[in-house]
């Protein structure tokens, strides 16, 4: 081997070490693994603590004083939310404190799609 071969490989190697090191972080954000994220992110509910004012069951409403909902930058406030049919208001009292999750509704509004009482 003369030596102007021996400084092409080494050259070579010190190409192909520093294409590895280069590519390496770029394989922990591959398109997959983006979507992949994207996708717990949605998935991911708002949550929010309230305290309950009134019970409207006929219209599967309830009235909450909640705290901020930082997943929607949403202020602490008094509201009405529609309730999603599946949640059983009977067991809710008016001034019950609970834990409650989100969801868009058919009508783009957010209604409550689950509920846990805190006391
Ligand atoms: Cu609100």
């Amino acid at each position: 081997m003369n030596s102007v071969c021996f400084r092409t490989r080494t050259l070579l190697a010190k190409a192909i070490a520093t294409a590895l090191v280069a590519a390496a972080p770029l394989a922990v954000f591959t398109p997959a693994r983006a979507v992949d994220a994207l996708v717990v992110a949605q998935s991911e509910k708002p949550t929010g603590q309230g305290t309950i004012n009134a019970i409207d069951a006929a219209g599967h409403k309830l009235n909450i004083t909640h705290g901020p909902v930082a997943a929607l930058k949403w202020p602490g406030m008094t509201m009405d939310f529609g309730v999603a049919p599946a949640v059983d208001l009977a067991a809710l009292k008016p001034g019950s404190k609970i834990d409650f999750t989100l969801t868009r509704g058919a009508g783009g509004m957010y209604e409550i799609d689950s509920i846990k009482q805190a006391d």
